[in-house]
């Protein structure tokens, strides 16, 4: 049932596109496998890059043998870390978040002194076949001199651990705070009770379907750069290859992200390898491909979350949260991803006031520098961390006070009337129903009956768990002042532009970079919306710097809210435009037609119409048009967000556990979620599918392991756990719809919200089954093996 909104979508609604479960245009060609991916484009006289990566986790590089390789058959060069510093390009991974105090060590694009964690890169061939850069890989002789490393972000930060950088001898990036420390020390100073947790979350590998890839094109002549790679943001990485790594102007480098099979997260990031990729064609004059294996993936693809932490909430006997306290060792890698500053700290911190009114807050983060793959964000990023130690801390809360969880939660809900809601941790929540949402939920379950039977089953020593996750994020990044504000190097806002074709079909470039999304169905569902059209009508491009001028790209769950948002504005002006020609054709005003099917009519005269289509025509003619009015139907629309989006909802999942096997079975998986106005509900389902996946994979199954020697242990498809579709039962999706009363068209994002909230909602289910043995908390991932140990006295 949804609310009314004063925002809705602007169009008629004739056009019916907006809000319908239209199919996905572009899954026939993705199903059929005619999708073109990177490494399916091919340019004459194509070779092939390989990288020689180190495979110590800390060592000084002592020498480096290239002679062997470059003498092999098909070999056509062997470059080094020096070769690429002698070329004098900039040689700089730029971070793009600054933080008070942060080190900032240097970044290049192949190692030269030093190699911080297994997998960095440190040589490149380049050969005619793959197979021959492969192969040449290990005739490269490489002499370390082996230094002690360290792994883990709190034994990096302790005293007489070894420094990853010079420049961070106690291997602390950042120190942050956010929040009030004295009035939460004082709010807990006063509370009836406090409860804390002790958690880690472990490291996620993001096991994007396509691994990373990249062809670079270089022109002599024109000193022009063109790069397909599996970009999520391809303006970004435009700007960053310009102002960072190679120093071309950015007029120069043509970006350009074609078919990209997934990212979470792992495509935003500026990586050594699709620069080296570029440095290599600017060496040989010859297009160069870079295609990561599954492996390389493992080794070098950001990887999410890694956070240890201790929380603590403050209570009242009545179950009133009085304040949180929290502080987390955050592990960043060796190198600063682009935002792997920002993840565990603004992005993270901001959310710990969950969907609950929470007076007093206080969150401290040390960003530790580890002899590890760099960090950033995955599907969820920061938010999910946060989320997730929110709501094991109000279940933690409901065990000391011998409480329901849910009534916990319902207790200290904020209500509808109090929006917006600026929470303790400094965020402004637009809009939200919670209790209305989580109500939906629990009843899907029926809660209390569920309850019973719970206390039944457990006088047969069978031991069923709910687990009830409620969430709320900051989607839509994001309001480029407030981003300023807070360190980011890059603006928030997106761009579009609408463009009629003289013919009456729309052309619809989008500066985001769609990896599965679905933008080309549901942004042209806003514009057929706006414009009174079918969708078959739109083309929705994306993906070029070539085509699309301008743009930010694809991450934080911010296309529908912020690219959607410019689209259905410039498709606004639009309109507006084809207004004045109609009335001016029709010899009216303006304000005397209305807009109903795609057709200008006459108030009161119905039959005296013109449609956009025609109109369209007309303004490319330019025969007839207002006096003074520029010729075209064409806008291009930069737009701002004044605030986040904030998504939020409720998850409840059914586990059985045998305490005996340590198995674990999900009986049911509920998840009601509130994205505000839905463009499509078909593909916001699937969003939520893909989601829940995502966080019951984390909650049972996933997590990057090193070994005592720093190596991956989790570097293969069979020896890291995703989740397979036969342990996943079928989903309940449900929605409240709370429109975003700042968004043109009303919506919140919804890509991350399921993982945000699948993760806790399957720990909490867990851990309430064993509450009989004294469990009140596992950390992830939960296995057999764990549940195993955590109940073994009682057995
Ligand atoms: N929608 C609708 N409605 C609403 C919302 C939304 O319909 N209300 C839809 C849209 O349009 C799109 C989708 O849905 O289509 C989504 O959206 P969003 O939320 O806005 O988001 P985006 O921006 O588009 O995207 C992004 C996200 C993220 S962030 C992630 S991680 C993930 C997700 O997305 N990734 C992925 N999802 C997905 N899917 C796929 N298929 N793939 C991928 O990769 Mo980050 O930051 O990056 O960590």
């Amino acid at each position: 049932e949804a609310t009314e909104s004063a925002d809705e979508p602007d169009g008629d609604g004739s056009s019916g596109a907006f809000g319908s479960a239209i199919e996905r245009g572009e899954d026939v060609p993705l199903l059929t496998g005619d999708g073109e991916y990177t490494d399916d484009i091919s340019l004459r006289g194509t070779t092939h890059l390989a990288i020689r990566r180190s495979d110590h986790a800390h060592a000084r590089i002592e020498s480096i043998d290239t002679s062997d390789a470059a003498a092999m058959d098909d070999v056509i060069a062997v470059y080094t870390g020096e070769d690429v510093v002698e070329s004098g390009v900039p040689n700089t991974i730029p971070t793009a978040w600054d933080l008070p105090g942060l080190v900032q060590p240097q970044y290049r694009m192949l190692a030269t002194d030093k190699v911080r964690h297994e997998g960095r890169g440190i040589a490149a061939v380049v050969a005619e076949t793959p197979h021959a850069a492969h192969d040449a890989l290990e005739r490269i002789t490489v002499e370390y001199e082996p230094l002690e490393h360290v792994t883990d972000p709190v034994e990096a930060v302790e005293r007489d651990a070894p420094p990853v950088h010079d420049e961070a001898a106690d291997n602390v990036a950042f120190d942050f705070e956010l929040g009030e420390a004295d009035a939460t020390d004082e709010a807990f100073a006063n509370a009836d009770q406090v409860a804390s947790v002790d958690l880690r979350q472990p490291r996620i590998i993001p096991n994007a379907m396509e691994p990373r890839a990249a062809l670079a094109d270089w022109e002599d002549a024109t000193g022009k750069l063109r790069l397909w790679m599996t970009s999520q943001n391809p303006h970004l990485h435009r700007m960053l290859l310009s102002a960072g790594t190679l120093g071309l102007p950015e007029n120069k480098i043509q970006v350009i992200a074609p078919e990209v099979g997934g990212g979470f997260g792992s495509k935003i990031y500026h990586y050594p390898d699709e620069a080296v990729t570029a440095w290599c064609a600017m060496q040989l004059g010859r297009p160069v491909k870079w295609q990561a294996t599954r492996s390389e993936s493992y080794l070098t693809d950001c990887h999410g979350r890694d956070h240890v932490t201790t929380g603590e909430i403050a209570l009242d006997d009545d179950g009133t949260i009085r304040g949180v306290r929290v502080e987390t060792h955050a592990g960043l890698g060796a190198q600063l991803s682009q935002f792997g500053t920002a993840t565990p700290s603004y992005l993270y911190a901001t959310v710990l006031s969950g969907q609950y009114t929470i007076p007093a807050i206080h969150c401290r983060v040390v960003g530790a520098f580890t002899n590890t793959t760099p960090v950033d964000a995955y599907r969820g990023a920061g938010r999910a961390e946060g989320i997730y130690v929110i709501e094991r801390l109000v279940d933690v809360g409901a065990r000391e006070l011998e409480m329901d969880p849910a009534e916990l939660r319902r207790r200290n809900l904020v209500q509808p009337d109090e929006f917006p809601y600026e929470s303790a941790a400094a965020l402004v929540y637009d809009s939200g129903e919670y209790e209305r949402a989580m109500d939906l939920a629990l009843d899907h379950v029926d809660y209390d009956e569920l309850r019973e039977r719970q206390r039944e089953l457990r006088d047969e020593d069978r031991y069923i768990g709910i687990g009830i996750g409620n969430f709320v994020e900051s989607a839509g990044l994001s309001p480029s002042g407030l981003a300023g504000d807070l360190g980011s190097q890059a603006g928030g806002w997106e761009s579009s532009i609408v463009r009629f074709d003289s013919t009456g079909s729309v052309t619809v470039l989008a500066g985001t970079a769609d990896q599965g999304q679905g933008h080309r169905t549901t942004y042209a569902q806003i514009a057929a919306e706006e414009l009174g059209l079918s969708v078959d009508d739109i083309d929705v491009v994306e993906g070029d710097t070539d085509r699309i001028p301008q743009g930010m790209g694809t991450y934080g769950s911010r296309s529908a809210s912020v690219g959607g948002g410019s689209i259905a504005r410039g498709a606004r002006e639009v309109r507006e435009k084809a207004r004045r020609i109609a009335a001016h054709q029709l010899e009216t005003s303006a304000d005397d037609l209305e807009f109903v099917d795609g057709e200008f009519r006459v108030t009161g005269a119905p039959d005296r119409s013109l449609h956009i289509q025609t109109i369209a025509h007309e303004a490319y003619l330019g025969h007839d048009l207002p006096e003074g009015m520029d010729p075209g139907l064409e806008e291009t629309n930069f737009y701002d967000p004044e605030n986040f989006t904030y998504p939020f909802g409720t998850h409840v999942a059914v586990v059985e556990v045998d305490p005996e096997t340590g198995e674990i079975e999900i009986e049911r998986y509920v998840a009601v979620d509130d994205c505000g106005e839905i463009i499509n509900p078909m593909i916001v389902e699937g969003q939520v599918h893909g989601g829940i996946t995502q966080g019951i994979g984390a909650a049972l199954y996933e997590g990057a392991a090193y070994d005592d020697n720093g190596h991956l242990q989790t570097r293969r498809m069979d020896e890291y756990a995703v989740p397979h579709s036969t342990q996943l039962p079928e989903f309940e999706t449900d929605n409240t719809v709370t429109p975003s009363p700042h968004n043109p068209i009303g919506v919140k994002g919804v890509g991350e919200s399921a993982t945000i909230a699948a993760t806790p909602t399957m720990v909490s289910a867990v851990v309430d089954a064993l509450e009989p043995f004294g469990v009140d908390h596992l950390d992830m991932p939960i296995t057999p093996e764990s549940v195993w140990r955590a109940t073994e006295g009682d057995r």
